[in-house]
C-alpha cells in the first residue's frame, strides 16, 4: 500500500519540490488549495499532473477537519503560510493567524479526526505531522552557526509567528504523543521562488537588464547574510524527517553564509556583466528589523536523516538566472504577462 500524504501550500515553492518528490517516492499525493478559482491552481495542475485536491484555508478550522477527513492522510506537511517577510509587518495580524495559529488548527484538526485526547494516545499507524519553521525564528543570532538548541530572537512578525508554530508543534508532541516535527529549514531557492524574494529579484532583474528590458536593478539591504541552498533538496528533508522512528526537530541547511551583495556579484558575473554599473540601492527595501546573520549547523540531519544538500550556490544562482533568461526571451510569453512566481 503506497503512503498517502496532505500537503497545505501545494501551489508554493516547497509544495511543488515536496510533491513531486513524493511522488517518486511512491506516494499518493493531495494538495490542500484555497480561495475560489485560485490561478495557482491552474499551474500546479499544469506542471504536476498527478495529484488530488482537496480544498480547505489555514483560517478555517471546520475546513481543516474537513479535508483530513476526506483524506485519511499518513503523512501531513504543513507548508502553508504567508511567507514574505516584509508582508508581515503590513499584515502582522493575518500573518499571526495563518502562518502561527493555523499550524495550531491543522494539529487539532489531526488530533480530533484520530481521537487523540488526554484519554487516548495515537496508535502506531497514527498521522505524522510536519511543520514548516524558519531560521527567521533565530533572527539576531545568539550564536554563529545556529542549531536545534540554539534561542530563538524572532526579528519580523513573520519570525514570531513561525516560532509559535514551533512551539505548538513540540507541545502536541509532548503533550498527546503525536508524531509531529519541527524542520527549521535556512532559506532555500529556485527558478520556481516568488519574485519577491531576493534571489529570484536579483536572477530576474539580471535576466532584465541582459537582455535590455531594463538599466537598473534597485535593492535593500546588500549586507545581510544567509545561508541559502536549493529547494529540491529541502524537500528530501521534509520526507526523511517523518520517516524515522522517533519525532525531532531538526535544522537544515548549507553551513555556508554569503552576502547579498556576494548573491548580487555571482549573478551579474554569470552574464559578463559588473553589478556595481547597474544596482542601486533603495531605503523602500530595507526592514524596520532586519535578520543580519543566518549560518546553519546541520550535523544532526547529517549523522541522524543521512541528509546532504546536493546543489551548491554557484550552481544555484547559475540555474536560477539561466532559467529567466528562457523565461524573458520565450516568444511565447504574452507581453503583458506578470513576471511574478506564476513562472515556473
Ligand atoms: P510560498 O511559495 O510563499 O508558498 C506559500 C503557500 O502558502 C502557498 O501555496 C499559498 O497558497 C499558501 N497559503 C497562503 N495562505 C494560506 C491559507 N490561509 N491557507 C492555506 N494555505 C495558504 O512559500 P515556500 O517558499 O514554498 O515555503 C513553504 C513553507 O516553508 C512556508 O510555510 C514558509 O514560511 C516556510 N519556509 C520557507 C523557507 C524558504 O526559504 N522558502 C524557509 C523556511 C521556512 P495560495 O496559492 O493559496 O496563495
Ligand atoms: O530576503 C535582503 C533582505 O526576502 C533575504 C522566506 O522564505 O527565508 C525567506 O525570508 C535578505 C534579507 O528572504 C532586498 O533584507 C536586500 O536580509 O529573500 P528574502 P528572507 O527574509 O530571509 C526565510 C528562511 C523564510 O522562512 C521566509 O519565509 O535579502 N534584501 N535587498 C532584500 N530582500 C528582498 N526580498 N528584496 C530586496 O530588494
Amino acid at each position: 500500500m503506497s503512503k498517502r500524504a496532505l500537503i497545505t501550500g501545494i501551489t508554493g515553492q516547497d509544495g511543488s519540490y515536496l510533491a513531486e518528490h513524493l511522488l517518486e517516492q511512491g506516494y499518493e499525493v493531495w494538495g490542500m488549495v484555497r480561495g475560489q478559482a485560485n490561478p495557482h491552481v491552474a499551474r500546479l495542475r499544469k506542471h504536476i499532473g498527478d495529484i488530488h485536491l482537496t480544498t480547505g484555508d489555514l483560517l478555517d478550522q471546520g475546513s481543516l477537519i474537513s479535508a483530513i477527513e476526506r483524506v485519511q492522510p499518513d503523512e501531513v506537511y504543513n507548508l502553508g503560510a504567508i511567507s514574505y517577510v516584509p508582508m508581515s509587518w503590513q499584515q502582522a495580524e493575518l500573518t499571526a493567524e495563518v502562518t502561527g495559529m493555523g499550524v495550531l488548527r491543522m494539529l487539532e484538526a489531526i488530533r480530533v479526526v484520530s481521537g487523540v485526547g488526554q484519554s487516548r494516545t495515537p496508535g502506531p499507524g497514527q498521522i505524522r505531522f510536519y511543520q514548516a519553521s524558519s531560521s527567521e525564528m533565530f533572527g539576531m543570532v545568539r550564536e554563529t552557526p545556529q542549531n536545534e538548541k540554539t534561542p530563538f530572537h524572532p526579528r519580523s512578525p513573520y519570525g514570531v509567528a513561525k516560532a509559535y508554530g514551533h512551539y505548538i508543534t513540540q507541545n502536541y508532541r509532548e503533550s498527546y504523543g503525536m508524531f509531529a516535527v519541527s524542520g527549521i529549514l535556512f532559506n532555500h531557492e529556485s527558478p520556481r521562488r516568488g519574485a519577491e524574494f531576493v534571489t529570484r529579484k536579483v536572477s530576474l532583474g539580471v535576466a532584465r537588464i541582459k537582455l535590455g528590458l531594463a538599466d537598473e536593478l534597485r535593492m535593500g539591504n546588500l549586507d545581510a547574510r544567509r545561508d541559502w541552498g536549493f529547494a529540491g533538496d529541502y524537500a528530501r528533508a521534509m520526507r526523511l524527517m517523518l520517516a524515522q522512528d522517533t519525532p525531532e526537530d531538526y535544522v537544515i541547511g548549507t553551513g555556508q553564509t554569503r552576502s547579498v551583495r556576494e548573491l548580487v556579484e555571482l549573478a551579474f558575473s554569470t552574464v559578463g556583466l559588473n553589478w556595481r554599473d547597474y544596482v542601486v540601492q533603495d531605503p523602500r527595501f530595507t526592514r524596520p528589523a532586519e535578520v543580519d546573520l543566518l549560518c546553519a549547523d546541520p550535523k544532526k540531519a547529517r549523522e541522524q536523516l543521512g541528509w546532504e544538500p546536493e546543489v551548491g550556490f554557484e550552481e544555484l544562482v547559475a540555474m536560477m538566472v539561466e532559467s529567466d533568461l528562457r523565461l524573458l526571451s520565450s516568444s511565447s510569453r504574452p507581453e503583458d504577462e506578470p513576471l511574478s512566481p506564476d513562472h515556473w
